[in-house]
């Protein structure tokens, strides 16, 4: 049969018609479909045993082990340092906290440290058409130095990219104890102003130093000035009784709000970026009674399993709104992991065998491997292929890696370009990394770790943690020794050097990190 001219014209308008019915397609809509969103989940404290998937300790957290067993799992992610701010400061700007002096634990009144002139994560991908936000814990300074609580507090995570901001200021042990949606402290009575003070007490007010007979949670070191809802805090604050949170209901509070973004930005072409820092299990720990007694560990057991169903509210919210194959998720922690970090919570009594800081040494605060080597994993389904990395990553790198998922030619300051390690396509990680805790840096540089000598106790008794300070250097291989039991620096003194060169290179700022070549 001999095809017509006009059965020719036929199909090539058909073909015309079905290219034209794709390609009108609003643009939105075409970015939403190569843009993934990206939620962006960050425990507080969480220790790298704590998580099962990773095989070292006795608690069950099913929701975390679906990430991490049909995603990656990476076994050599690091937090960029020991404590929450300066770990937040370089996850959200690509830059090494120790380039910011005031990059450290923040008192609630501290100012905003990150400058809104500057690059961040969610100032990123807004310029690629992303919905932003930050439902959790922020700590990283408000305002400019002296605080209004009553009135607009700015600047704040509004003002370095966030579109939506439902935060806690500081920590859970921190005043002041009120959630902060945009700038404006919810649930506020004009008529019951909020004063904070970090000096001093306001008169007439109790303390947990002085009235031991109103707490239902017992300090141990710090954690004796206001007292809120039966937990004496750091810092002064009086006023404010309407807006103070409920410590239980904590955890649902910020669930309900990630579901709800989750569910109003399904709605809306553009892809979306939430940020969801966790409270848990940072003190003081307060699981929903629901959660009491589930992981025969007390609080802190008991917040991590919280946390875990959290996450796993989150997974299925997504999964309802049909999210799941064009979102990237990402978990990790801010920091390693502490049994006792101020207040008498039966975590160091009831831990049994489980090992929060798993095969590693130290713990939050510490030098040692357990301070910063933190659980990671990115999932998506359908698109990440499920294995374990041993890549050298860090949380460092988000900034340049998801600028380059999205088509930005940011960079980070300090931050590598790992998109494909993080996707699992490469197996190639950083060759260097200078990590931090409490203003002191060691240097993580293939398999080998220096630390530079430091004085200062080598335990914190109270928190009871090797701090990782030293008279000499020390100087571990961590293929061979994760535990880092055996100082090499006398017996490998050309290694030792040759990191040494490394370390002060990077640090006197002379050498960009990238262009270091390991001997
Ligand atoms: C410490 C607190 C600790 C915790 C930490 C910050 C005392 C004695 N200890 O100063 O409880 O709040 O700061 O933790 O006050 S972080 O995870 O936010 O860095
Ligand atoms: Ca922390």
């Amino acid at each position: 049969m001999k095809i017509s001219d006009f059965q020719i014209v036929c199909f090539t308008v058909f073909i015309s018609l079905v290219v034209l019915s794709c390609d009108s397609k609003s643009n939105s809509e075409e970015l939403a479909e190569k843009k993934p969103n990206i939620v962006l989940i960050y425990l507080d404290d969480l220790g790298y045993g704590d998580v099962s998937a990773y095989q070292s300790g006795t608690l069950q957290t099913p929701n975390m082990d679906r990430l991490a067993n049909e995603g990656i799992r990476f076994t050599n992610a690091y937090a960029s340092s020991a404590t929450c701010t300066p770990s937040r400061y370089a996850l959200l700007t690509g830059t090494y906290p120790w380039r910011n002096s005031n990059a450290k634990i923040l008192p609630g009144t501290a100012p905003l440290i990150i400058d809104t002139a500057q690059m961040t994560l969610p100032k990123m991908l807004k310029e690629q058409g992303y919905q932003t936000a930050v439902i959790g814990k922020w700590h990283l300074g408000l305002g400019t130095g002296q605080v209004d609580w009553n009135q607009e507090i700015s600047p704040g995570p509004n003002q370095v990219g966030f579109d939506h901001a439902h935060i806690l200021a500081a920590t859970q042990d921190r005043v002041p104890t009120v959630y902060i949606e945009n700038g404006r402290v919810v649930n506020l009575d004009p008529n019951d102003p909020i004063l904070v003070d970090y000096e001093k007490n306001f008169e007439g007010e109790p303390t947990g130093l002085d009235n031991p007979e109103l707490l239902s949670m017992k300090w141990h070191h710090g954690h004796n000035n206001s007292i809120v809802n039966g937990i004496p805090r750091i810092g002064f604050m009086k006023g404010g009784q309407s807006a103070k949170w409920s410590d239980i209901d904590m955890a649902d509070h910020f669930l309900e709000k990630g579901k709800k973004y989750i569910q109003e930005q399904a709605k809306s072409e553009n892809p979306f970026f939430l940020f969801f820092p966790m409270q848990q299990p940072h003190v003081p720990r307060t699981p929903h009674p629901r959660f009491e007694g589930k992981s025969g560990m007390g609080p802190r057991g008991d917040a991590i399993l919280e946390a875990d169903w959290v996450i796993g509210e989150l997974y299925k919210t997504l999964e309802e709104e049909g999210l799941l194959e064009n979102t990237l998720i990402i978990l990790s922690s801010d920091n390693g992991p502490v049994l006792n970090d101020g207040y008498y919570d039966d975590a160091v009594e009831k831990l049994g065998d489980h090992t929060p800081a798993g095969p590693f040494r130290g713990g939050k605060y510490s030098l040692f491997e357990a301070g910063t080597r933190v659980p990671t994993i990115t999932y998506w389904k359908g698109k990440i292929q499920p294995g374990v990395s041993d890549a050298m990553v860090t949380q460092i790198d988000l900034l340049s890696s998801l600028a380059a998922l999205v088509g930005s030619g940011e960079q980070g300051p300090d931050s590598q370009n790992l998109l494909e390690t993080f996707l699992g396509e490469s197996q190639k990680g950083r060759e260097v990394f200078v990590l931090e805790a409490t203003s002191r840096t060691a240097l993580r540089a293939g398999d080998w770790v220096i630390i530079p000598p430091y004085p200062g106790p080598e335990v914190q008794t109270q928190v009871n943690i090797e701090l990782g300070n030293s008279k000499d250097y020390l100087l571990f291989n961590l293929q061979e020794d994760p535990g880092q039991e055996k100082n090499l620096a006398a017996e490998n003194p050309e290694k030792l050097e040759e990191l040494k060169k490394i370390y002060q290179e990077i640090r006197s700022g002379e050498n960009k990190v990238e262009q270091l070549e390991l001997k």
